[in-house]
């Protein structure tokens, strides 16, 4: 495959060369191209249209020329009869799709020439884009990422998810306090997304079970449901690099069974005859945040079911209109079940394999056993999914009788082990008695899945270790790791390109395909001209991103301070409040003595609080009075700035991540299971500063423990901290710095409208500290200090700097994908005859 990809390479850059015609040929037919979309498709002339509509024309241009590789890659995918993997996940954290899509069709320079051709400004066309928000972070992010892998792997795959009519809330700060408002990103039109009216399946929900005998004789249950909704598929084709192979992300729409109850409409109700309607669609209406109240759950059970179901039923079809039975799906399908979301399809499997299709309750096991895996992405027990028994029982009633039946045969293998005792069968039973009977789906996925992976080489030690401790002894070569990464395609070329310019006029073009090419930049590490381009290029970055900080906040910045950047989901394992904690410290003591050279930084945050996390709201609201204080402190000036960028996504951490110098990854030690933004500031050429926790483990590893902050307990000592009864008491005595800080926010320094607005943060920290901010504070302050030191010998910081972005290839998503396809799905890369 590599001689292959080398080949293609070599073939595609001969032809650039010789193609500088190709290239004015292409640029007069995108030019003719959108003008006509505008006109036959957007019904828009060039006189009046909008820039929304030069977006449309544009897009729908550009799809056109996806089609016939999508299509082509279809085939193939078919005649080579390999085998596909199926990525089930509830979230698809997308962002904008144009420049992924533009710029792997390699269409991205003749493009800019047609639209500036046309008079219209590229940027601007971009910026009308709805980021698709499908998702609530990481876990949503890196499936983004996955599929943009696979899909330049050439490895034939099919996203599946649901099409949320409103992705995550856009985040709205009023007087400092996070509101939230409906993302209603369908509204101004999807020009990517194909409708497919004809695939469409009905999926059930609750009713009855009971066993009838077939034509054969044979006994089988059958299920009976009370309601029926329709899955509708929605797909937007997802275009590998250089264009050679494209995939599908389909995505599920619920639809009412019956459009209109007509007999009520006649009879004047109105609302009633929809009512059953607005029941169905809801299911597709709104993704959930990521820790919502028990309210709403049943709704989340049937998102889960419903995108599941309809997902298998997808599969199978397919299958079966190649093969005669599905005897032969683990040849020809890999299911990854991304967390636990799409955790029911071990029993919807078993349900179609037995009572629909009439195969032997073993037989259907090893099927389903060799044909589904599932990824685990977080250890923190609020996250591990569990759903009450009766509410299984009333919505899912056959997957239940299913459940319970797959855990009586675990139970007896379980009792056979040596040592087998009460406590074990109680550790390893998939459903929980202690809490009120509720079926651990974390099991369920465990026991059903051929392979269980963790996503950072700590985590998966964690997982076999604590939660999955008892599974793994019972089945030693199920869990494996799978260190995650990101797509350098949108993560570096596409939102650095000024880096990437610099990148290549330095070490040639071979990192475009082959990440671990930019390993040769280690040789320039030590060159001051090559260090002061470097350090151009990401300053350029920042003036855009301080004049994006001006516009969004009217704070105004020195673009030549530290960028110091803590971008992420709100909450308190993250420790978003350990950073707000040592700006209070740093304001302290710049006030304290203002003439002493202090390093200027500029403190960045953003990120969303689930709805109903009342500490991670304040948290965000402590940041807003922290930064109205300290921006505004004459005394203080650039050397302190403290800013709170509004309504993160996608869209925003694009141009964030080029201008960050200093890269937050502090997290108490144990609780992250990886973290991707770590990997895509690092890979910018941002310093990290972090514990050591996910996947920082392995970047001191790669980037050389010289190049990386890393202060604070290690998970094991934080455990051992948790075993002795820790609590922040004595610690407190010790860091008067940290005692002053929380005092001040305790009795309002920063908030004097309100004194004891905090108090619910100060407390956590000054009695319980489960996140042992108390614990790590000195030794953060201390490294931060360093940092500042280094900041002032700008040779050894820019040295580290080149040395992070040469460092981080392994991190590509690539590589990932490149071990779940060897170890995991064992598919292989299609073969492309053009
Ligand atoms: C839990 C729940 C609970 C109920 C309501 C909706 C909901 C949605 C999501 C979750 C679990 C989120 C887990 C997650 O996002 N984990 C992150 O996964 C990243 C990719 O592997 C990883 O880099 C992050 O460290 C990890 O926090």
């Amino acid at each position: 495959m590599y001689e292959n990809q080398e080949q293609k390479l070599r073939s595609v850059e001969a032809g650039a060369e010789a193609g500088a015609d190709a290239r004015e040929g292409m640029r007069a037919r995108l030019r003719a191209a959108i003008t006509d979309k505008l006109v036959y498709a957007v019904g828009k002339d060039t006189a009046h249209a909008s820039m929304h509509d030069w977006y449309l024309a544009t897009a729908l241009a550009v799809r056109d020329r996806i089609v016939d590789r999508w299509m082509e890659s279809t085939r193939e995918t078919y005649r080579q009869e390999g085998k596909r993997v199926c990525y089930l996940s509830l979230e698809f954290l997308i962002g904008r799709n144009f420049r992924d899509s533009v710029s792997n069709l390699g269409l991205m320079e003749p493009l800019v020439e047609a639209l500036n051709d046309l008079g219209v400004d590229p940027d601007l066309l971009r910026e009308q884009e709805a980021d698709a928000a499908l998702g609530n972070g990481g876990l949503g992010r890196l499936a983004a990422c996955f599929m943009e892998s696979l899909a330049s792997l050439s490895l034939p795959a099919i996203g599946y998810g649901i099409r949320y009519d409103y992705g995550l809330f856009r985040q709205v700060i009023v007087d400092g306090a996070q509101h939230e408002v409906p993302e209603d990103w369908l509204n101004v039109g999807n020009p990517w997304e194909f409708e497919r009216p004809e695939a469409t399946y009905r999926i059930g929900f609750g009713g009855t079970t009971r066993d009838e005998t077939d034509a054969d004789g044979r006994m089988r249950r059958v299920w009976q449901p009370a309601e029926t909704v329709i899955a509708k598929a929605y797909d937007t084709p997802v275009v590998g690099w250089r264009g050679a192979h494209v995939n599908t992300l389909r995505l599920w729409s619920a639809r009412a069974s019956e459009p209109l109850m007509l007999d009520a409409f006649n009879h004047g109700d109105y609302v009633g005859a929809m009512a059953h309607r607005a029941r169905a669609e809801a299911i597709s209406r709104v993704l959930y945040p990521s820790d919502a109240t028990p309210a709403g759950y049943e709704l989340r059970l049937r998102q889960e079911y419903f995108f599941t179901a309809a997902s298998l039923q997808d599969l199978v079809r397919r299958h079966l209109s190649r093969f005669p039975g599905l005897g032969n799906l683990a040849d020809h399908v890999a299911i990854q079940l991304n967390d636990t979301h799409p955790a029911i399809a071990v029993a919807e499997l078993m349900r179609i394999l037995v009572d629909e299709k009439g195969l032997a309750w073993e037989r259907a096991w090893e099927i389903t056993r060799e044909t589904l895996s599932y990824t685990n992405h977080t250890l923190l027990p609020e996250a591990l999914e569990t759903w009450a028994v009766p509410l299984m029982e009333r919505l899912l009633p056959r997957h239940m009788e299913i459940i319970y039946r797959i855990n009586w045969l675990h139970l007896e293998a379980v009792a056979a082990l040596p040592g087998a005792d009460d406590r074990l069968g109680r550790a390893l039973s998939i459903i929980d008695e202690e809490n009120g009977k509720r079926v651990r789906m974390g099991h369920l996925a465990f026991v059903g899945s051929r392979k269980v992976n963790g996503v950072s080489a700590l985590h998966t030690d964690l997982m076999r270790e604590t939660v999955f401790a008892d599974l793994h002894r019972m089945f030693p070569d199920r869990i494996t790791n799978k260190t995650n990464g990101v797509t350098f395609r949108r993560w570096l070329q596409q939102i650095n390109p000024r880096l990437t310019r610099l990148i290549i006029e330095t070490i040639g073009p071979r990192m475009r395909d082959h990440p671990q090419a930019l390993r040769d930049l280690e040789g320039h590490a030590d060159d001051p001209a090559f260090q002061r381009a470097f350090a151009d290029q990401r300053l350029a970055a920042k003036q855009d991103l301080a004049r994006l900080i001006r516009v969004r906040t009217g704070v105004s910045v020195d673009p030549t301070a530290m960028f110091d950047v803590q971008i992420k989901r709100i909450h308190e394992y993250k420790r978003q409040l350990l950073n707000l904690l040592e700006a209070v410290a740093l304001y302290n003591a710049i006030k304290a003595d203002p003439g002493a050279g202090w390093v200027p930084r500029v403190k960045i945050f953003a990120g969303k609080a689930a709805a109903s996390y009342a500490q991670a709201k304040q948290i965000i609201r402590l940041a807003h009075d922290l930064g109205a204080v300290i921006n505004n402190d004459p005394e203080i000036g650039d050397k302190l700035k403290l800013v709170f960028l509004p309504n993160y996504n996608v869209s925003l951490a694009e141009v964030i991540i080029p201008a960050a110098d200093l890269s937050e990854q502090i997290s108490t030690a144990g609780m992250e299971a990886s973290g991707t933004g770590n990997m895509k500031l690092a890979l910018n050429g941002a310093l990290t500063i972090g514990t050591l926790d996910g996947a920082n483990v392995e970047m001191r590893a790669h980037v050389g423990p010289e190049n990386i902050t890393i202060f604070g307990h290690d998970a094991q000592e934080v455990a051992a901290l948790r075993d002795a009864g820790y609590c922040e008491a004595s610690t407190l005595d010790r860091s008067t710095r940290l005692a002053r800080a929380l005092y001040e926010i305790e009795t309002g320094l920063f908030s004097p409208d309100e004194p004891r607005r905090y108090s619910s943060l100060t407390e956590a920290v000054a009695w319980r500290d489960r996140y042992m901010i108390a614990a790590d504070f000195d030794a953060y302050w201390q490294a931060q200090r360093d940092l500042d030191a280094l900041w002032g010998r700008p040779d050894e910081w820019w040295r580290k700097a080149i040395l992070n972005t040469a460092r981080m290839g392994w991190f590509s998503s690539d590589r990932t994908i490149g071990e779940y396809a060897q170890d995991i799905w064992r598919v292989r890369p299609l073969v492309h005859s053009a």
